[in-house]
């Protein structure tokens, strides 16, 4: 019941597809009449299916989210009598809504399952409903059937579209030995992985595959979902997920898996590696002579013991140990406490033999994008422990390379793309050294409902994610974890 008036999310203008999603920064959103004859007067309020997603409301003032009055509804808005499709818009901001208490969101489980109702202020009148989705990154474990079918089709088909594009080769090959000292070893890790993150999520969101009913099914709803792994995981190493090993270490799935198929892109000849069938085994603890483990049928867990990592790191310590990203990060040479990217990034790695567990293939895993979206998530929860500096990137202890990077080549510490300015390879094309010699796989894909951080991503576009230092819609990079919230200034 269309009564003609219509609401648009991220896009005004109405060009682009997928729009409809919120996380849990303000996004900003226009209501207008279609045909007025009258001013009318209405409330925007939720609207969406019983245990879907939820959104809260922001008034805008001058064009920026009042974040200091965050509402479960906007009352009395008046929607002007213009037909003038340039004026009479009213503009105000929504974003999912978190509960500060309980630290859950009120996430949505699939496509459009929350809305914004306009109601007649007068009558209280439904008027019409605005579909939309609180789209986020969950835990792995805990999705429902549908979330999970949806993600594996999605990343089975950017491993098998091998016609113009071949996405999943692409991206393995931006993450070879040759570029490891690029995006390893460094401050820019973390920073680095979270644009890689976001290009394979962009181009997921971006399928649209024709069906044998001749609808179309897009994939603009789905997140990388992240191993949690910290605990067991026993929904996610399963024939029906990831996948189970058999004795050989090559990993089995069920019929009716989308990765019954799965092709690793590797052609190695290494004992771990033996493509094009994936292989991934949990590792017996400190054994590097034999790196399957297929005595194990029970649940695979995080095990600490592993070549480059001794380390026994709880999610607790990952995040208080160090309070400045350096140490953070990269841990202090010489003492007894590792930085994230040692541990438990490379303990996580390290777990398992199979491709996972060397720098230069671990990409032909889909496990590594569930492991690092969970390296990422600790990033934020770091991050959000303070986030009076730990967003802001000009503060040395948010990040500690400001500036720019020089061109030499030791040590690669020093150099361009380890710096708060420098652009991040290879979305910058940029082939000369010291940056790895070949970046032609073009800019980071574009989102329908965020315009950072362009095609050609600066490293601290990566760091305040959410706007949460700059509060600022325009900085929002389109992800969020289910969670990790955005802060709300408080009113004094
Ligand atoms: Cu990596």
């Amino acid at each position: 019941m269309n009564q003609g008036i219509i609401i648009r999310i991220n896009d005004r203008a109405g060009t682009k597809k997928h729009t409809d999603y919120v996380g849990w920064g303000p996004r900003p959103a226009w209501v207008r009449q279609i045909s007025p004859t009258s001013t009318l007067s209405v409330t925007l309020r939720n609207n969406g299916l019983l245990n879907g997603g939820r959104v809260t409301f922001f008034p805008s003032i001058n064009g920026r989210p009042d974040m200091l009055s965050p509402s479960n509804q906007l009352s009395n808005i008046t929607l002007p009598a213009s037909s003038d499709q340039e004026t009479n818009w009213v503009q105000f901001f929504i974003a999912g809504e978190f509960n500060q208490t309980t630290g859950r969101g009120a996430v949505s489980s699939r496509d459009k399952d929350t809305g914004v109702g306009v109601y007649d202020s007068s009558t209280n009148a439904l008027l019409y409903t605005k579909s939309l989705m609180v789209r986020v990154r969950k835990n792995a474990n805990r999705l429902t059937a549908t979330e999970r079918r949806d993600f594996l089709e999605a990343i089975m088909i950017l491993n098998t579209n091998q016609g113009v594009t071949f996405p999943w080769k692409n991206l393995q090959d931006m993450h070879l030995p040759t570029t490891s000292r690029e995006i390893h070893g460094r401050s820019c890790f973390l920073p680095w992985h979270r644009a890689y993150l976001l290009n394979l999520e962009r181009d997921i969101q971006a399928l649209e595959v024709s069906q044998s009913n001749g609808t179309v099914k897009s994939y603009a709803h789905v997140t990388i979902p992240y191993w949690d792994f910290f605990t067991t995981a026993q929904n996610m190493f399963t024939r029906d997920f990831l996948g189970f090993p058999d004795s050989a270490g090559v990993v089995q799935f069920n019929a009716s898996n989308p990765l019954i198929n799965w092709q690793t892109n590797l052609s190695g000849t290494d004992v771990v590696i033996l493509g094009p069938k994936l292989r991934r085994a949990h590792r017996l603890q400190n054994s590097s002579s034999f790196p399957w483990n297929p005595s194990n049928t029970g649940t695979p867990i995080f095990t600490l013991g592993g070549q480059w990592s001794t380390f026994t790191r709880t999610q607790n310590g990952t995040i208080n140990d160090y309070s400045d990203y350096r140490r953070f990060a990269l841990g202090v040479s010489s003492s007894n406490l590792p930085g994230l990217e040692t541990s438990p990034h490379g303990g996580a790695h390290v777990s398992w033999g199979g491709p996972i567990m060397r720098v230069g293939w671990s990409p032909a895993d889909p496990l590594f994008f569930m492991l690092h979206c969970n390296i990422d998530r600790l990033w934020t929860m770091w991050q959000w422990l303070t986030p009076g500096y730990r967003f802001n990137p000009s503060d040395t202890n948010s990040y500690d390379r400001q500036g720019f990077g020089g061109t030499g080549t030791v040590p690669s510490s020093s150099t361009k793309g380890n710096y708060t300015e420098d652009t991040l390879w290879p979305w910058d094309g940029d082939d000369q050294a010291p940056r790895p010699s070949q970046a032609n796989w073009g800019g980071l894909p574009a989102s329908p409902t965020v315009s950072a951080p362009g095609p050609i991503p600066r490293l601290k576009q990566m760091i305040d994610y959410h706007a949460q230092y700059s509060q600022n819609p325009a900085d929002h990079l389109g992800f969020d974890y289910e969670d990790i919230p955005l802060d709300y200034p408080r009113r004094n």
